[in-house]
């Protein structure tokens, strides 16, 4: 595994390819518009990128739904392009992290087709094949898309289990073939100089195989009980780690929907597991029993209260990482700031709370510019799977197209999806032709022309914030040491190493604050003018070392 622990020290870029830029005009974006672009990753001042997944698929789930892990997308161009790309980065001294779907494959891979073929196939348990019970399928598991997590295949009369789409067939890792597959996939992405592995799902590769039914009706719940964290997880990711990613200087970062405080360390043990995961605690804080369209108010009280917890978990061993926002949610300043009278403000808060927290931070494409989210003025405008089933289920439920619209306009992946905006031009200079998503009406003045080499924009302040953390030690790897915990408006901490100290304060609201601040602390970064000391502004963000 890694002899450097370069992901540390690092801040990671992620691009979403399909929606970052095209180069070819065919409105979706491709590995040469990523290659077009590669200055400007560079001017961020980032150390690694991390690219959705680029594979061969039939696009059911934005391309996780692989069905050749061996193959780049076609839309998205040839295996050479990314052999330029990789070298291209790796020329300006930034790492590439590439996104691998293990826990399922899309049923339009080989091995899904051989195995759906009949009973005896020696393909047929590399996925889980189950008989009905009454009638209907195995047992009541409810897919992350809605629906049974069970489909049903006539020509062999038994079900197939899929936690997504029903073209995404959980891969079964109890069997040692697959496994081994598995090991080849991985080693021919490391042979190419892969610098990481994000990796999929990677908490539900081993789930409960008795498949009894789900006792619960909260679905967060049942993710946690039966989903992930099976018995043979820790087993599955040391025999990958043993037989592969201990060959290569390797940084691996799994996706663990379902993790919790207490079992987050059986995934990063420092010589068998995963250098770091990604933790969701925060991001399912306001969703209700029913999920991503079951959405409920969160408390600023208990954001802070979630930092601090798996803060604690990741202390104790391996590595946290950091983020607010992906291509699995809504934007973040949409989501935690103030996207309307502070939406400037608020955008530079979140890129300082992201940029001076202990773990690794991923900043998605688009927040370095404040993007916002988007208005889908009905569900055809939607080019997620997630909602359109998700919509299916709400009209079963009765629920009107507005209501939903409304939920999916606030908490739906549509909202990261729109087409990156770097100019005010058509389509917010993405793409030539109508984009395969509509660009956010508001491209025309929320740009990375307009705030190129602006003193005071968003896209300026975080390539400032990301050299505050590059130079400052204590913000990457010093303790973290939250302070006004009660307080429902303001996230303040220190940062601690050695003699170093940083006091971070974050007025996450519309009003003014008074904050006391220690004699002799200076100020490192703000994201106002000058103003009056021991009084913070609305949304002010304010970095101070007291270094002793
Ligand atoms: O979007 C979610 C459902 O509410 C998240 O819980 C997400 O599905 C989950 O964290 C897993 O996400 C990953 O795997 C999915 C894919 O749709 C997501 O884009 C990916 O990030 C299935 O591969
Ligand atoms: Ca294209």
């Amino acid at each position: 595994m890694n002899s450097s622990d370069w992901y540390k020290h690092s801040v990671v870029y992620q691009i979403y390819p399909r929606s970052f830029k095209d180069s070819n005009g065919d409105g979706v974006g491709d590995l040469q518009g990523i290659i077009s672009k590669i200055d400007y990753i560079k001017s961020l001042g980032v150390d690694a990128v991390w690219l959705n997944p680029i594979y061969k698929s039939p696009n059911d789930d934005g391309g996780y739904d692989i069905s050749d892990y061996y193959a780049i997308q076609p839309e998205f161009g040839t295996m050479a392009d990314f052999d330029e790309l990789l070298a291209k980065l790796h020329e300006r001294g930034i790492k590439l992290i590439m996104d691998l779907v293990l826990n399922h494959s899309s049923d339009e891979h080989p091995w899904f087709e051989q195995s759906k073929k009949s009973k005896d196939n020696p393909y047929r348990d590399y996925y889980f094949w189950r008989d009905g019970t009454n009638g209907g399928p195995p047992n009541n598991w409810p897919s992350f898309f809605g629906g049974s997590a069970w489909e049903k295949d006539e020509a062999t009369n038994q079900y197939y289990l899929h936690l997504f789409s029903r073209k995404q067939p959980d891969l079964n890792w109890e069997n040692p073939r697959l496994r081994e597959e598995v090991n080849l996939l991985m080693k021919f992405w490391l042979d190419k100089g892969v610098d990481g592995l994000r990796l999929d799902v990677i908490s539900a590769i081993s789930k409960r195989t008795d498949f009894p039914n789900t006792d619960t009706n909260d679905f967060n719940e049942t993710i946690r009980k039966y989903y992930a964290n099976g018995p043979r997880l820790k087993e599955f990711i040391a025999e990958a780690r043993a037989k592969v990613w201990n060959y290569y200087n390797v940084m691996t970062v799994g996706e663990g929907p379902g993790i919790t405080p207490q079992n987050a360390v059986d995934y990063l043990d420092e010589k068998n597991g995963l250098n770091m995961i990604f933790h969701f605690g925060h991001m399912f804080m306001d969703q209700g029993p029913g999920g991503r369209f079951d959405p409920i108010p969160w408390s600023l009280k208990d954001f802070k209260q979630i930092f601090k917890t798996w803060d604690d978990a990741f202390a104790k061993q391996g590595w946290g990482s950091v983020f607010l926002g992906n291509h699995d949610f809504p934007r973040m300043v949409s989501r935690w700031g103030n996207d309307k009278e502070y939406w400037e403000a608020s955008s530079k808060l979140l890129i300082t709370l992201l940029l001076s927290m202990r773990g690794t931070p991923f900043i998605f494409q688009g927040d370095e510019i404040g993007m916002t989210n988007t208005t889908l003025r009905s569900v055809a405008d939607s080019r997620d799977i997630e909602t359109h089933n998700g919509w299916e289920v709400a009209q079963k439920k009765g629920m009107d197209e507005n209501t939903f619209l409304k939920r999916a306009n606030q908490s739906g992946r549509d909202n990261a999806r729109t087409p990156m905006q770097w100019t005010s031009g058509p389509f917010g200079g993405f793409s030539q032709v109508e984009p395969w998503m509509a660009t956010n009406e508001n491209a025309s003045n929320i740009n990375v022309e307009n705030q190129s080499n602006t003193a005071h924009s968003i896209l300026y302040y975080f390539q400032e914030m990301v050299k505050v953390r590059h130079q400052h030690k204590v913000l990457s790897v010093g303790t973290y040491h939250p302070i006004t915990d009660g307080s429902e408006e303001l996230f303040a901490f220190w940062r601690k190493l050695n003699q170093q100290q940083m006091l971070v304060l974050l007025n996450f609201s519309d009003g003014i604050l008074k904050f006391q601040v220690p004699a002799g602390a200076k100020k490192v970064i703000g994201n106002y003018e000058s103003g009056m000391v021991n009084e913070l502004r609305p949304w002010e963000a304010i970095v101070y070392d007291c270094s002793v």
